[in-house]
């Protein structure tokens, strides 16, 4: 074994910031960005979330890193070279310096679905002049630097798997500037362009078993790469008043109706997903290709989009080839996506992925039963893992305190207060929990060993 990842060629001006560097980000944003065709006047400056950890690796390595994707016929392995600077997040100050920049012309995103609404608690640390902690806080301090340096408008891009997240990211940035500082809540206005997204690209945390992989197959020492699946998309609505890479170039389709792609994603995979996250680990699976080899998971999210494809019009969508992808891609037994990964922040996500379908089913007088099952398996697993991380996980603590149909209907109010009032939902939601605990988990026979 020898060498190490190092810059031969210099690196691409900074003129992305990211907020939220971690797999995803690196497998996605920094890969698109690699794959367009102006990739040398487009480098990134990728600050992290919570922890330093991946900075300190990823600098260590100049921040190039390799992509391995991997099919269920091999791996290939790419190294990208996208990233020019990793940050530490608490790294305020730079972030806050590249974001005066005027050659900085696009932010990225991917700080969870739950972050977008967490920005109060930085509003004392904005007024006396503190350095923020959340990423709402980190980007309003940015964006007050911007203006006062008058570097000009920019996009801030959402890529966090949330329904109109453009808008929500308008509206948490804009709320916590409203309360700080009534002008630079309106130059944001008249200068933020923030653009809607719907990102795909399944990517499971790097493992030690991963990092040996690459150094066996390419003789190089690489702390940090990243494993994914070959298939990716990127759809993408709204303006980019200082440019962007031509990310088209990649693949990334550029519309100006967004909200049908959203919810395709977020409904058929990510639903899915949710499916057999809680579905899957109360029948002892530990990944989306062991639960979707079992029959009663596998079922539960065939029903599921059937139900979300009444809701999915137009022959663009291509729902049936869809389906089919991802049956292929939840299949792909070489990734080992872990459930208990995508089963964290289930409150937030189902809101996203069960809600909208229960919504619609009711709207058109159906009871909405594989949407609802969404929500039964999910308040199941609730009751054999209490502590999941969840945002709302001091509510979830108090509904567990009930039992039987109190206990449902104080979870479902987390989800959707309205649907909570209505007694028949909260009856079919605790009948279909139950019903699912019945199964005896030998019906299933991928069960795993
Ligand atoms: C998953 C997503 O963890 C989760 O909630 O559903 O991370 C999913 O893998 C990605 O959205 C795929 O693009």
């Amino acid at each position: 074994m020898s060498g190490l990842l190092r810059r031969t060629a210099p690196a691409a001006p900074v003129r992305i910031v990211h907020l939220g560097l971690g797999a995803f980000h690196r497998s996605h944003q920094a890969w698109y960005t690699q794959h367009a065709g102006d990739a040398g006047e487009w480098g990134i400056a990728s600050f992290t979330g919570r922890r330093p950890d991946a900075a300190t690796v990823l600098a260590a390595q100049d921040g190039l890193f390799t992509v391995v994707e991997r099919s269920d016929s091999g791996d290939s392995f790419e190294v990208v070279g996208s990233i020019v600077e990793a940050v530490d997040g608490a790294d305020v100050a730079r972030f806050v310096e590249l974001l005066a920049a005027p050659s900085t012309a696009v932010v990225t995103l991917t700080i969870t679905e739950a972050a977008y609404g967490l920005g109060a608690a930085d509003l004392s640390v904005l007024l006396a002049g503190g350095e923020p902690t959340t990423p709402m806080g980190r980007l309003v301090a940015g964006l007050a630097a911007r203006r006062a340096s008058d570097a000009g408008p920019l996009a801030v891009v959402s890529c966090d798997n949330l329904s109109d997240n453009g808008n929500v990211a308008r509206n948490g940035v804009l709320s916590l500037a409203r309360e700080f500082d009534a002008g630079l809540a309106a130059w944001i206005e008249a200068n933020v362009s923030f653009v809607s997204t719907s990102v795909d690209r399944i990517t499971p945390r790097t493992t030690a078993s991963d990092i040996s992989a690459v150094a066996a197959a390419c003789g190089y020492q690489d702390e940090a790469p990243v494993v994914t699946e070959p298939f990716h998309n990127w759809v993408l609505s709204g303006a980019f008043p200082a440019g962007r890479p031509r990310w088209e170039d990649a693949g990334a389709v550029f519309v100006d109706d967004i909200e049908p792609y959203e919810n395709r994603k977020l409904w058929l995979l990510n639903g899915a997903h949710s499916i057999l996250a809680y579905a899957g680990q109360l029948r002892g699976h530990t990944t989306v290709s062991e639960a979707l080899a079992d029959p009663v998971c596998r079922d539960a999210v065939e029903e599921f989009w059937d139900e979300a494809s009444k809701h999915l019009p137009g022959e663009e969508l291509r729902i049936t080839e869809y389906r089919a992808a991802l049956l292929e891609r939840f299949g792909n037994s070489r990734i080992a996506h872990h459930l208990a990964q995508i089963a964290l922040d289930g409150s937030t996500k189902l809101r996203m992925r069960a809600i909208p379908v229960l919504r619609a089913e009711r709207a058109d007088g159906r009871t909405g039963r594989a949407a609802a099952r969404m929500i039964a398996v999910w308040s199941a697993f609730l009751a054999v893992q209490p502590g999941l991380q969840d945002p709302l996980s001091d509510a979830v603590a108090q509904a567990s305190l009930l039992s039987g149909q109190a206990r449902t209907a104080a979870l479902l109010a987390l989800l959707d207060a309205e649907l909570a009032k209505d007694a028949g939902v909260v009856s079919l939601i605790h009948e279909l929990g139950e019903a699912f605990a019945a199964v005896p988990a030998e019906a299933g026979s991928g069960t795993a060993a």
